[in-house]
């Protein structure tokens, strides 16, 4: 890619477009395009189709998708599976009509199975059953990932496809409900905290791992891959270390200086109970993460503090808004 380039960032809103578009700028690239969910609807055909036939990006970095956590998943499977069908079969589409260079397309760790042997290799796709809660969002990433593979087959087309594990850092949505696990609980642990609350509810037993990656190394990976990769076959992109929910959660309280109980809701689902990436070959290639977990997750909560207001109002309006990845 050279600097001046134009690179399509689509999804720049959210927790790992944004980030991509941190990067590139820092990195000197003068040409990026974003619009704003607004500005262009990427599961409407048209206005998709429109917008690569006037800006004819030559890359494209397809971060955006409905996203949400356990809950989310759960209690809007249709909005997920239709907007993320919708949203890639758009851009990766528009992209091949319109020559685009080079596409990456981020799925996630959720499209493997259920009870897949740990850590999770690339080749272990479609060997299993799905999380149920999360099915819905899982199939449409995977036809995401088939929709590159078959571009490539038949038109050639270089569309490379990652699948980051949990990701969180700045910019990520801290809805109660619909978040994932690392900022629901760096929510709901700072305000016991101002509330003085005896206790913090964690849902589950505590006994899942989650593997966690800081979303400015999830960005170098991709920017990593967007260079140097050209293989159709799915790369992951992960720590290789993962957690208990339960470790994660003591983490948290200290990092937040919570000083009350942490107690565990057992009604609320598990998901997953382990989900580690083995990260063999995007290591072989020569990436591998820059930032400590607790490091990066003090670093995401001074930033959550000092933008509580803006996190805490923007996304709780809405349920069933686009949220980025
Ligand atoms: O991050 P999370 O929602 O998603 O939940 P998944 C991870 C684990 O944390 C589950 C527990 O065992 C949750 O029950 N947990 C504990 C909580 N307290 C909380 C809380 O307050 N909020 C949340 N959200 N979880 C998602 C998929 O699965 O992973 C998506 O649903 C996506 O499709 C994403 O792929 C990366 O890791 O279980």
């Amino acid at each position: 890619m050279k600097l001046n380039d134009k690179i399509y960032v689509a999804g720049h809103s959210g927790l790992v477009g944004s980030a991509i578009v941190r990067l590139l700028k820092k990195k000197g690239y003068t040409n990026i395009i974003t619009r704003s969910s607004e500005e262009l609807d990427l599961r409407d055909q048209r206005m998709v189709y429109d917008f690569f036939e006037q800006e004819h990006p030559t890359y494209v970095f397809l971060a955006a998708a409905k996203v949400g956590g356990i809950w989310a998943n759960q209690t809007y499977p249709a909005d997920f599976i239709f907007d993320n069908l919708a949203i890639q079969n758009n851009v990766i589409h528009a992209s091949y009509k319109t020559g685009v260079e080079k596409l990456l397309f981020l799925g996630s760790s959720c499209i493997y199975p259920k009870n897949a042997p740990q850590p999770i290799q690339e080749d272990y796709l479609m060997t299993g059953f799905l999380e149920p809660t999360n099915d819905a969002y899982a199939i449409a990433k995977i036809a995401g990932i088939k929709m590159c593979q078959a571009y490539h087959r038949q038109y050639g087309c270089r569309f490379i496809s990652a699948m980051p594990t949990n990701l969180y850092g700045q910019g990520d949505n801290y809805h109660l409900q619909n978040a994932h696990v690392l900022p629901a609980l760096l929510r709901k642990f700072h305000e016991a905290k101002l509330n003085a609350e005896p206790s913090v509810t964690v849902w589950g037993t505590g006994k899942p791992r989650r593997e966690f990656l800081h979303v400015d190394d999830a960005a170098m990976a991709c920017y990593f891959l967007m260079q140097r990769y050209e293989s159709p076959e799915i790369i992951n992109i992960g720590s290789g270390i993962d957690h208990t929910i339960r470790e994660m959660a003591t983490i948290i309280k200290k990092i937040t200086q919570y000083q009350g109980e942490i107690v565990f809701d057992e009604s609320k689902p598990d998901g997953t109970p382990r989900k580690l990436l083995n990260v063999d070959k995007i290591s072989a290639l020569g990436w591998k993460p820059m930032i400590d977990l607790e490091e990066g997750l003090a670093f995401t909560y001074s930033n959550f503090e000092k933008n509580y207001f803006q996190y805490t109002t923007k996304r709780d309006r809405s349920n069933s808004s686009i949220i980025h990845v």
